[in-house]
């Protein structure tokens, strides 16, 4: 008998979705199971796998189950399976089949296209436990280790919440596409992530927070659309995903924040008005102004990627089937069909960017990706408040949408972050002002030094304003052996 076999899987998996009588999922997950803790413990945190952290773990979906704080040992925490409770009587809110009841089984003629979705969304949570794996070594405060923890043990509960849909409603090649999303690795050329944000590498703590700022957000959007679907399981699963994405997405906008009021504080002390005194500034071990504009650039851009092309057959198709819808689906005043509808894409026309109402369905991406952009740029404001208050004139922007682009309209072209288009050598030659260098790189490793006394905090990173579950800012978040 396998040593799986043993698990108790109706109490250390927290779910409720019946598993224990489920036998066919459990048959699958008994052979799952082991393979995700060898994939963790060669792939998730590196170290500290033994260290008791302070995490919350979703036992429930209801208000008291879904954040239960204590320590746990990473490689035993219970990843659940939990469902949003069932809406009675939910119809299809678009598409084609709009009117008519939720599917509660996949619909055969949508079979390959809902599998493609889910294993897209699927391969994101541990291609991003693979990115952050080295983040442990070098955190700057026990506080910040702690969530970076937080953040994987959720993106591998979100695997799991996708491996469940592909076990129990995909069949065969259900659970191989569970295998292989055990087997893809960030970065890997032979066996890469799916999606190419997914494939960079996220080397220091500040690509962390601008990741978990611009790329959680693309989870979420993503997520808020699929929990639109007529395919109510996966509508489900996905809201309960999304009260978890909203704590990842406050690790990166009070992460950044927490950078700016340290560099603020650093200037203002050393009475430095000039954001561009950057050697006097990195000198001090605070992260200059300009470097924090091009890691906004770089983690924006790559982040845009991830919407897809602007005009896709394919996004038409996931909303005509019902399968995925837009960003508050159920708010929007208009048919829900798009039949006739037109929305404005931006295209290059005769070497310039120029807006162009094109049919609305096949726009969708586009449509998703102007939510996100007015989101990013709402947080961005909030940061740019640390710099007014501190009395220091830089503000932080988002550069436009056709610079630094690999996926859509403006993957063939350049354009600077003010949206001009520009010559190859022209980009070229700027390239370093716009985009992270290796300098840049360099330096932040230089300040990856790790700060694991309870309390203490790197010099280029302000304490947090709130701690979590409202603990001492001194609490022992993990417990490192001595
Ligand atoms: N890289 O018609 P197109 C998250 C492919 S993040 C590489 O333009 P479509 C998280 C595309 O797959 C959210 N390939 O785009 C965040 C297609 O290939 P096939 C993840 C790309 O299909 C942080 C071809 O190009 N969830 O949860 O309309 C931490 C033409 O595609 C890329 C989802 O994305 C790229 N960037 O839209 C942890 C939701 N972009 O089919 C987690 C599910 C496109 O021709 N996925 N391609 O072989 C989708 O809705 C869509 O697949 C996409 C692409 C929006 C990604």
């Amino acid at each position: 008998m396998s040593e799986s076999s043993h698990v108790a899987y109706d109490t250390i998996i927290p779910n409720n979705v019946g598993l224990a009588s489920d036998r066919k999922v459990l048959k699958a997950l008994e052979k799952w199971h082991p393979e995700f803790l060898a994939w963790w413990k060669s792939m998730g945190p590196d170290g500290f796998q033994e260290s008791p952290v302070y995490l919350r773990t979703a036992i429930s979906v209801e208000r008291e189950g879904w954040a239960q704080f204590g320590y746990v040992k990473m490689p035993e925490y219970r990843w659940g399976i939990l469902l949003a409770p069932q809406v009675e009587n939910r119809t299809i809110g678009f598409g084609e089949y709009q009117g008519e009841p939720v599917w509660q089984e996949v619909p055969g003629e949508y079979r390959a296209l809902l599998r493609r979705l889910i294993v897209i969304q699927g391969d994101t949570e541990p291609a991003s436990v693979e990115q952050q794996r080295f983040l442990g070594k070098t955190a700057p405060s026990l506080y910040d280790m702690r969530n970076a923890f937080q953040v994987n043990v959720e993106e591998a509960r979100h695997l799991w919440a996708m491996v469940y849909l592909l076990q129990k409603y995909f069949g065969r090649d259900g659970r191989e596409e569970a295998q292989e999303l055990l087997r893809r690795r960030s970065g890997d050329p032979d066996a890469p992530r799916l999606l190419g944000a997914f494939n960079e590498e996220t080397p220091d703590w500040l690509s962390f927070f601008m990741f978990t700022f611009f790329t959680d957000r693309d989870g979420k959007m993503q997520l808020e659309s699929l929990a639109q679907s007529g395919f109510d399981p996966l509508s489900r699963t996905t809201r309960f995903m999304l009260t978890e994405e909203a704590h990842h997405m406050y690790v990166g906008q009070s992460g950044i924040a927490r950078v700016l009021q340290r560099t603020c504080q650093v200037m203002a002390k050393n009475q430095i008005d000039d954001p561009f005194r950057i050697d006097e500034i990195r000198e001090l071990g605070a992260i200059d102004l300009p470097l924090i504009q091009r890691k906004v650039n770089f983690h924006f851009s790559v982040s845009l990627d991830l919407f897809g092309s602007e005009i896709s057959t394919n996004a038409a198709n996931f909303f005509d089937a019902g399968l995925k819808g837009r960003y508050k689906e159920l708010d929007i005043d208009d048919d829900h069909r798009l039949v006739d509808g037109l929305y404005p894409v931006l295209k290059v026309i005769d070497g310039r960017i120029q807006s162009v109402d094109s049919p609305a369905l096949p726009a969708l991406n586009m449509r998703l990706r102007d939510d996100y952009v007015r989101e990013c740029a709402r947080g961005v404001e909030r940061w740019n408040l640390v710099m007014a208050k501190a009395g220091i004139e830089f503000k932080l922007k988002l550069p436009h949408v056709a610079f630094n682009r690999a996926i859509g309209e403006f993957a063939s072209v350049e354009a600077s972050p003010e949206g001009h288009l520009m010559q190859q050598k022209e980009w070229q030659q700027q390239h370093d002002h716009y985009l992270p260098t290796t300098e840049d790189a360099d330096f932040l490793q230089s300040l990856m030094q790790p700060l694991h006394q309870p309390g203490q905090y790197a010099s280029w990173i302000a304490p947090p304003a709130r701690s979590i579950d409202n603990l001492p800012n001194d609490f022992e978040y993990v417990r490192i052996p001595g």
